[in-house]
């Protein structure tokens, strides 16, 4: 078995990183720079024609998109327990955050990030930047992980965009976000993942 991530840190692919450790199987990582004036190496083009990443090669299966990663990820690799089994309640739970995540969360800070004026409400796949905080604030509030007590995949991918865009001060400090990051960050895996990436970026792994 072959995975390998194409990957830079100090970027979305550092969620990808931390759900591989998450899942705790052996993987490669093939560092890139996704810098605007570094060219991207033809084997890079060859997995995602947009030089991005993560770019995930699992025995040639070539997955793109960070939340795409982590849920194939969470599938291929049930014995990590990161997803609700199909058909359940859970799983309508999980795909619900796992997608707002791609679909609302981020281009919510990203508009908020860039200053962007937002445009009609009704038109925005987030709504207004107010009402997607309060949302997830709101399922915060009820429990500690995203489906309950249970940890998952979901957690992964909109943890990690919570706590990159608290720091750069884009998702406000609302104390259930503080208190959720707080918890993700004592997570073994996310601690790995941010000191190999800390190695990686000054070039010591
Ligand atoms: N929709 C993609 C976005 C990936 C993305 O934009 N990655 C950035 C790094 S944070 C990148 O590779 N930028 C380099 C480029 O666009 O050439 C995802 O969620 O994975």
């Amino acid at each position: 078995m072959s995975l390998t991530l194409i990957h830079a840190p100090q970027s979305r692919s550092t969620t990808a990183r931390w759900m591989l450790e998450e899942v705790g199987v052996a993987y490669e990582i093939r560092h890139v720079s996704v810098a605007d004036d570094e060219p991207r190496s033809p084997e890079h083009l060859a997995a995602n024609s947009l030089g991005k990443v993560p770019t995930l090669d699992h025995d040639g299966t070539i997955v793109t998109e960070t939340g795409a990663v982590c849920a194939y990820l969470a599938d291929t690799f049930p014995d990590a327990n990161l997803c609700p089994a199909p058909g359940t309640h859970e799983r309508g739970i999980y795909f619900r955050w796992m997608f707002f995540t791609a679909s609302a969360f981020e281009p919510a800070m990203i508009d908020k990030a860039l200053k962007r004026a937002p445009g009609p409400k009704t038109m925005l796949s987030y709504g207004d930047f107010d009402s997607t905080i309060d949302v997830v604030a709101g399922a915060l509030a009820k429990s500690p992980y995203l489906l309950g007590d249970n940890f998952s995949a979901a957690d992964v991918v909109l943890g990690s965009n919570i706590r990159w865009t608290m720091m750069f001060e884009v998702c406000p400090k609302r104390p259930e976000f503080v208190d959720y990051v707080a918890r993700l960050e004592a997570r073994p895996a996310l601690q790995r993942q941010l000191e190999l990436d800390a190695a990686l970026a000054q070039n010591k792994a």
